[in-house]
């Protein structure tokens, strides 16, 4: 009775903390939380679509493994020395050839076509509403916006150390400077470095591209909720690779046409910057 007890108050204990778990893990979003066990909450099509193939091949992995699983727990079981002491002496069934073939191929295609649909979606840019220009640094991040599309004003961004955080701010990821873009408009962004090799990424996004010294590489999302969003360097590029993280503030409509205004007085002293004056519809015909 003690014993049965116990175990079903170890076994509420157990959900209870899964559930804890799936509930922290969807706590905070925009960056990760304490016991997360899966992906951080996508807000964007390509990072839905992420979420997707990943569950589908989750289904996938599970299901070779409890086929494996319980070929082996046959073999060990009936095929033993004691089980089965004169074994058969046969080394070829053509049939079993064939499928074992033809199956992982199937498996294949069917892991190939979401896959490449994914990469269409990512690859393949559609017409953008605003473009912003991102270039790496060791170790922070410079962040351009366009003449032509009321910008014509860039700065940078830099980490907050841990001792100047404000209550709220994330310890390695708050940023003092956050890229800050509309919510629903589909945004591209162009990425370069300008010392060494290092990568732009946002989880929620589903983005991740290489930012390359004399490359402009693109790619482009469109959030669908407003939020703050944080992400980090993802290619180790020196000594402070950790400490320049990416923080993208998703506002709505009026509100960025506010800050445009604000920011364009606030980095007006950085105009340029030293760089030359980014032109939106100049990049995009590259
Ligand atoms: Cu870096």
């Amino acid at each position: 009775m003690g014993k049965t007890f116990f175990r079903l108050r170890s076994l509420t204990a157990l959900i209870a903390g899964v559930g804890a778990m799936a509930g922290q893990a969807q706590a905070a979003e925009g960056q990760p939380s304490p016991w997360q066990i899966s992906l951080q909450t996508p807000v964007t099509e390509v990072a839905h679509a992420m979420h997707d193939f990943h569950n589908l091949l989750l289904w996938i992995i599970g299901l070779i493994v409890a086929f494996v699983a319980a070929l082996l727990l046959i073999v060990i079981l009936r095929y033993n020395e004691k089980a089965n002491p004169t074994p058969s002496r046969f080394s070829h069934n053509s049939l079993l050839e064939v499928a074992w073939t033809v199956v992982p191929v199937l498996i294949l295609v069917v892991i190939a076509v979401p896959s490449f649909k994914l990469l269409r979606q990512q690859l393949i840019l559609p017409p953008s509403d605003i473009t912003v220009k991102v270039t790496a640094h060791q170790w922070y991040w410079t962040y351009d916006y366009p003449e032509d599309q009321g910008g014509g004003f860039g700065f940078d961004s830099n980490y907050i150390p841990a001792d100047q955080l404000q209550a709220g701010q994330p310890r390695l990821l708050a940023v003092d400077n956050e890229l800050v873009l509309p919510v629903n408009k589909t945004v591209r962004v162009q990425v370069t470095a300008a010392d060494v090799i290092h990568a732009f990424a946002m989880p929620s996004f589903g983005l991740k591209i290489d930012a390359i010294p004399g490359r402009l590489n693109e790619t482009w999302f469109k959030a669908e909720k407003e939020g703050i969003y944080y992400g980090q360097c993802s290619l180790i590029c020196g000594q402070n690779h950790a400490f320049m993280p990416i923080a993208i503030r998703i506002v709505s409509e009026e509100r960025y046409a506010e800050w445009l205004a604000e920011a364009k007085t606030k980095f007006a002293a950085n105009d340029n910057n030293g760089r030359p004056t980014m032109v939106a519809s100049r990049l995009a015909s590259r």
